[in-house]
């Protein structure tokens, strides 16, 4: 691998060929000093090399790089864990990026500590293909270690593997390992590679004067010449500049896949572990999630790291590590500070748990996630947990937690669209897409995505906002569609807008009351005419025989039937199909006229009432059919009875 000679050659798509070949990652696991180097050395030819200490700056020679050309043309690239005090964590970052393991064991040391210790980290993030590989096995006889490690094995999320002895100095095995492998390599899942590109970032360094240079697991999704990516946590934007996997410079590289890649954009210094380089906008930037934790049983509960864990190869083990406090049906115990390993990146979290399996975790420095991604967590022990949401509402009124939880239950390990929507009520489909999510229902208004329950509460709380807003002093011909946003609490006009539907009509800009549909003969006053009956109440108590007109009646979607359900209610007097006064005011008008000489004319009576000829002619004649005044031959009339009140 020669990264400063392809960075002199320069991006040149034309020259470069893309892996038509398939490739496979897998990182090999296991006790310090049992032989995994040695081993990955021994298949490849290569030596694996990894980032320490020794090469914080520089380029260490065939970083990671180390792959197996399969038979069937495929290559399988090696990710060999370093051996250092940080051991598990490099472990877990390592495991949680592939799809399966190769777990090395020496013959002659047998199952220790960090075997536990690795064992647990894997079964926790459910990796569930591997190969077991006893090493060393010119120096004692691979039986023994044989069997007992196939046992713990087949007690973890690796099930029953293939196991084999080797000796990396005299070659024993190598060939039906290298068989195994490749059988191995076959049956592990192609992913799409349309899917968004997030790299962990393993290393960083600055080689010769053409720029920055970093190297990582692509474990799914494509990334080309030329791309433009982003650096987590500044989103700082880079640009792909050369890409090398297998030694070579490609023009583009699908995962899974070893990368190193020339970046333009970003110094060297300012890359560190933790950070990874994702695809914009396809990934949820954050420093809060919900989880579910992995059941706890004998398997998963065990092997703290540091902890106690059987040296030796005693049998009889109970588990990989021996030490299961909780679980086995009891409530999971979580401490209230855990260290989280999500891919590449670990970090001191606080930890809430909310009800049964649930948590909520929460840190400083936000880290790109999707829903479904497996995470670790380390207190005692290692747990691990699927990540259920990473944009999760606070937990503020009391027993939300607790509701949350139940709710967060029920959720598979790989949230839908629909279960986002129920819990978050409003989305955008580029929010979801962020967080993992790419197939969505149909948006409600641009790109907002609604949950059908929530959606059709906001419809009915949007009407009883226009109702009140009309129903108040001094009364409204309806409500803005800003004060209606503001009023559901909405984060745009436009879904607004989406919810008006009758009773419900939008005209300038205000949201008016129109009344549901008639045609199925409902005879009952609807809450939308009631708020409309107390708009013209409220104008009648200024000017009580100043009759609403035609168009205003409209406006406040007062039909016919609407009338003359209110004037059944005694809301409304109906003196005609047009004319519509407060109640009383028959009563009122009875008294104004008997106050006039007698008999008066209908002029005279308009005048008293200070009305127009519209109300007053059919209000006398409404007056005439009461028998509170009589019409007589001259087409005058004079008051006979007047009303009481
Ligand atoms: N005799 C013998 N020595 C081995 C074998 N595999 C590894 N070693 C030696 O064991 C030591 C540790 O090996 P290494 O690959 O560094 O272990 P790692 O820490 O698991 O990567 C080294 O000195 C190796 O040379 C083997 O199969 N036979
Ligand atoms: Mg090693």
């Amino acid at each position: 691998m020669l990264p400063a000679q392809a960075h002199a050659a320069g991006p040149n798509p034309a020259s470069m060929v893309t892996l038509v070949a398939g490739m496979q990652v897998i990182a090999t696991a296991g006790h310090t000093g049992h032989g995994k180097s040695a081993l990955v050395q021994a298949l490849t030819g290569m030596v694996p090399g990894h980032l320490d200490e020794e090469h914080p700056r520089g380029p260490p020679a065939g970083l990671g790089h180390a792959w197996l050309t399969l038979p069937s043309g495929d290559h399988l690239a090696f990710i060999d864990v370093p051996g250092h005090e940080r051991f598990v964590a490099a472990v877990a970052a390592a495991v949680g990026q592939v799809p399966a393991v190769l777990f090395v064991v020496a013959a002659d040391h047998g199952w220790q500590a960090q075997s536990s210790e690795h064992l647990a980290v894997i079964d926790a993030l459910g990796i569930s293909r591997g190969l077991l590989v006893v090493t060393r096995a010119d120096l004692a006889d691979p039986g023994p270690v044989l069997a007992e490690a196939s046992d713990l094995v087949a007690a973890s999320s690796l099930g029953q593997v293939e196991a084999l002895a080797v000796s990396a100095v005299t070659g024993r095995g190598l060939p039906a390992l290298a068989s195994a492998l490749t059988r191995l390599a076959g049956r592990l899942p192609v992913p799409d590679a349309g899917a968004p590109v997030r790299i962990w970032l393993d290393a960083a360094f600055a080689v010769a004067d053409s720029g920055t240079v970093m190297t990582g697991t692509l474990p799914a999704g494509t990334v080309r010449l030329g791309d433009e990516l982003a650096v987590t946590p500044s989103m700082r934007p880079v640009r792909v500049q050369s890409i090398q996997s297998l030694g070579e410079p490609v023009a583009e590289l699908a995962g899974p896949a070893r990368a190193l890649l020339g970046l333009r954009g970003v110094s060297h210094e300012r890359l560190g572990p933790g950070m990874a380089l994702v695809q914009p906008g396809r990934w949820t930037l954050t420093d809060v999630i919900d989880v579910r934790l992995a059941a706890t049983d004998e398997r998963t509960s065990s092997a703290a790291p540091g902890g106690t864990a059987p040296g030796g190869t005693a049998p009889g083990d109970a588990g990989p590590a021996g030490t299961a406090p909780a679980g086995r049906g009891g409530a999971p115990r979580l401490l209230r500070t855990v260290t989280l390993q999500a891919g590449g990146a670990r970090m001191v979290a606080r930890a809430r748990l909310l009800n049964g399996r649930i948590a909520r975790l929460t840190w400083r420095e936000p880290i790109p996630l999707h829903v479904g991604d497996r995470v670790l967590l380390r207190d005692q022990g290692v747990r691990g947990a699927v990540v259920l949401d990473v944009a999760p509402p606070p937990l503020s009124r009391r027993g939300a937690g607790a509701s949350a939880a139940a709710d967060l239950e029920s959720w598979p390990d790989l949230p839908l669209a629909s279960d986002l929507l129920r819990r978050h009520g409003l989305l955008r489909a580029s929010a979801l897409l962020a967080m993992g999510i790419s197939e969505h229902p149909e948006p409600v208004a641009g790109e907002w995505l609604a949950d059908p329950g929530y959606w059709a509460d906001l419809a009915g709380r949007l009407a009883e906002a226009v109702t009140a807003a009309v129903g108040r002093e001094p009364p409204a011909p309806g409500l803005t569609v800003e004060a209606a946003r503001a009023a559901l609490g909405l984060p745009e006009r436009r879904l607004v807008d989406a919810l008006v539907r009758p009773p419900l009509r939008r005209r300038d800009g205000l949201i008016l009351l129109t009344l549901p549909d008639t045609a199925g003969g409902t005879r009952e006053l609807s809450a939308a005419a009631a708020a409309a009956v107390r708009v013209l109440l409220a104008d009648l108590a200024a000017a009580p025989f100043a009759s609403p007109d035609a168009d205003r009646l409209r406006r406040l979607g007062l039909d016919l039937q609407a009338i003359g359900a209110a004037d059944r209610a005694g809301l409304l007097l109906r003196i005609s199909d047009q004319i519509v006064l407060a109640p009383g005011a028959d009563a009122l008008a009875g008294r104004i006229l008997a106050g006039l000489p007698q008999p008066f004319t209908a002029a005279e009576a308009r005048q008293a009432m200070r009305t127009t000829r519209r109300v007053a002619i059919p209000l006398l004649e409404f007056l005439d059919r009461a028998g509170v005044t009589q019409r007589l031959p001259d087409d005058r009339r004079r008051v006979v009875s007047p009303p009481a009140g």
